[in-house]
């Protein structure tokens, strides 16, 4: 016992000191935890990019960086996620921009339906001046956002009948985000919609808590929709990102190059992100077909009057982000427009 203790005793001079000439170093003793959550599987394009975030953290810092993915929303919805990154009890997440705009409203820019026409203005529009813009109001709201991943195009399920027209929505309960805009769309359009986190949907679904949901093709296969979804409508309604989030709080303890280590590897999961999920979506409709869903595209005509219902939302959105930035935001769309 006696000679435990000073065994002991010795082992933490010895540790004192070599650890005395590179106390300044102690972080280096000690790797960063970050952990990140997210609400999807780890078998999903989200899944795939936070780990290849993951592991460009661990490979630049040598290591003195840990990356944690906690998928499947394990720590929770989107919105208690972001309020856990604000009070710095958790580092970073992913999630949509849509359930962001409690916090700051100017998210909401990108819930206006039919907003993009393609992958290619959404990322010159998000990686450009207003996209930043927006990314910019959050550290006063004690977030960072490092990135906008590819969340896509969403489209129509349900388990009633297919959605060939505007009033094949009346009656449908209807699942939405928490936000706003979407609710206000889809009781637009007629649907009896109500809002839910996404970490409850699936079982909603199974349950007929509600009979549809609205998502990008690619989440609809990773999250196993078609097993309790029969009919699927191409409607391409809107474009939806996700956005890299880091705790402010936890920010400003890091280095400039640590902070430096995660924006490049933010970057360089956003354009992985973004190649995998295109590849992915544009295989998803003959695998979901081949799961048994029932798949129908809307026609033009029905596309256009879904269109038309639909831009009665924008004055609310403007009104809401602020009429200069939406005619920024217009502005910007043209000049992306002409310049390809
Ligand atoms: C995942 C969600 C999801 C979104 C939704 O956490 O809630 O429908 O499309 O991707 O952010």
């Amino acid at each position: 016992m006696n000679l435990n203790r000073r065994h002991l005793a010795a082992a933490v001079a010895l540790t004192l000191a070599a650890a005395t000439p590179l106390a300044g170093f102690a972080a280096d003793i000690k790797p960063r935890l970050i952990r990140f959550g997210y609400g999807l599987n780890e078998q999903s394009n989200q899944g795939r990019a936070v780990k290849v975030f993951a592991d460009a953290v661990e490979k630049a810092s040598g290591g003195k960086m840990k990356v944690r993915a906690i998928g499947a929303a394990a720590l929770g919805p989107d919105t208690q996620m972001q309020q856990a990154l604000i009070g710095g009890a958790q580092e970073m997440m992913v999630g949509s921009t849509a359930t962001l705009v409690g916090i700051t409203k100017e998210m909401a820019l990108w819930d206006t339906p039919f907003l993009v026409n393609n992958g290619k203005e959404a990322d010159a529009l998000l990686d450009g001046p207003v996209g930043q813009k927006v990314m910019a109001k959050l550290p006063e709201k004690g977030l960072v956002g490092l990135a906008y991943w590819e969340n896509g195009f969403r489209n129509l399920t349900n388990s009633k009948h297919p959605v060939n027209k505007l009033e094949d929505l009346n009656g449908i309960k209807l699942r939405v985000m928490q936000n706003n805009v979407f609710l206000d769309s889809f009781k637009t359009l007629g649907a009896n919609a109500v809002p839910l986190p996404f970490s409850e949907l699936f079982s909603a679904l199974e349950t007929g808590t509600v009979d549809g949901q609205e998502n990008p093709f690619n989440t609809i296969l990773s999250s196993k929709f078609y097993e309790v979804q029969k009919y699927l409508s191409v409607t391409n309604h809107v474009y939806s990102p996700w956005i890299v989030l880091v705790s402010k709080k936890w920010w400003d303890t890091l280095s400039k190059d640590e902070q430096k280590i995660l924006m490049d590897a933010a970057a360089a999961s956003r354009d992985y992100e973004r190649k995998d999920t295109r590849d992915e979506a544009g295989k998803a409709l003959a695998e979901l077909k081949a799961k048994g869903m029932q798949i129908n595209e809307l026609s033009p005509a029905e596309t256009a009057r879904m269109r038309d219902k639909l831009t009665r939302i924008n004055a609310g959105v403007a009104a809401n982000v602020g009429m200069d930035l939406w005619n920024e935001t217009q502005a910007e769309l043209a000049r992306i427009r002409t310049s390809k």
